[in-house]
């Protein structure tokens, strides 16, 4: 109902009384007002004007599911959405929704994460309101050994909806930060349960900085406000991310994998440099040749093989 109401606001240029709202709804004038206070207390500033009516003033700058399924047209993503304010971490909530048999797409989205992590359990910044804080549950008909795809799907599309949200040259490092002018301003984790080897379902989160002051952050790592100088509407951003991995994840279905390579090596900030691997204790060290059809980086070693590195965080030597 509170959508509807807000739509009837949105949709008109002046005052909508609370008789019309009523007659239109089919609602009482007491239950108007009521969904007006739910509005209100959601952040929407609505005025109400005797004899006028209700007038919209402005949105809050809260990730809401009604905004963002307001226009979002996505066809698998975000169809469900569960918003919090302050959570330990939206893996948590997804990974139980997704276990409990929720929707594929399914999008949970906080204001804020007080136990946000990333790979190996290590930690998120994650202040309320000022960045982009979201898990999204899949259903992918892969093998376990596949999931990496996906991984490079998300980063993929989501290095493709900052680039065209705020015109900066973001690229990829493999496999999951997302850079711009050699500082994180975002990363992805996935995590999956696999079932005889396929993919029961994957849970994608993503953190990205949108307005957050750099004082919030660990060092190499910048936000989007940081880089244009202005703020970003967070929740705009949000939508074009959603439709991006919509998009990418309906290609990816019907044509493979093969396309998503061919624009993830476009936004890699990896190949073609020699890089040092780390994973649990091992460093490599070799040149950064190539990504295989699964996902894996191809690192060739100064003493002549090709190693296929499947998971591990790199750092650039030059
Ligand atoms: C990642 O891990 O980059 C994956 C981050 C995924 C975060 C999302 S937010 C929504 C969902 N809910 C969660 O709880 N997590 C996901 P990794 O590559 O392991 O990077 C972690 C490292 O990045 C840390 O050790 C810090 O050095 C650095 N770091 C921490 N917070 C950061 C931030 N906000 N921006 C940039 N770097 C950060």
């Amino acid at each position: 109902m509170n959508e509807q109401i807000l739509s009837l606001l949105r949709n008109s240029s002046t005052y909508v009384s609370g008789e019309d709202i009523s007659r239109q709804l089919d609602i009482s004038r007491a239950a108007v007002w009521k969904h007006i206070q739910e509005l209100r207390q959601e952040g929407y500033e609505i005025v109400a004007v005797p004899h006028l009516g209700y007038e919209l003033v402005s949105n809050p700058d809260k990730l809401l599911p009604l905004e963002i399924s307001s226009g979002l047209g996505t066809k698998i993503i975000a169809k469900e959405i569960h918003h919090y304010d302050m959570v330990p971490s939206t893996m948590n909530i997804a990974m139980e929704l997704a276990i409990k048999g929720c929707k594929e797409g399914t999008v949970v989205c906080a204001e804020g994460q007080y136990k946000g992590r990333g790979r190996l359990s290590r930690f998120w910044s994650s202040p309320k309101h000022k960045g982009i804080y979201f898990s999204l549950v899949l259903r992918p008909r892969i093998s376990a050994i596949e999931s990496p795809k996906l991984t490079l799907l998300s980063a993929v599309s989501v290095c493709e909806a900052i680039r065209n949200f705020t015109k900066l040259d973001c690229l990829i490092k493999w496999p999951n930060d997302l850079i711009i002018d050699n500082k994180k301003i975002g990363g992805i984790l996935t995590e999956m349960n696999a079932e005889m080897d396929m993919v029961k379902f994957m849970i994608i989160g993503i953190g990205i900085n949108v307005n957050t002051p750099e004082s919030l952050l660990p060092a190499h790592a910048t936000s989007l406000k940081e880089k244009l100088g202005s703020r970003l509407l967070r929740i705009e951003l949000l939508k074009e991310i959603l439709s991006a991995i919509d998009k990418e994840y309906i290609l990816f279905s019907r044509d493979g994998f093969k396309p998503i390579i061919t624009k993830w090596k476009k936004f890699s900030t990896t190949l073609g440099h020699r890089v040092k691997v780390h994973f649990r204790n091992v460093y490599i060290e070799g040149q950064a040749i190539d990504i295989d059809e699964q996902g894996a980086l191809l690192l060739k070693r100064d003493s002549g093989p090709v190693e296929r590195i499947t998971a591990g965080d790199i750092v650039k030597i030059r």
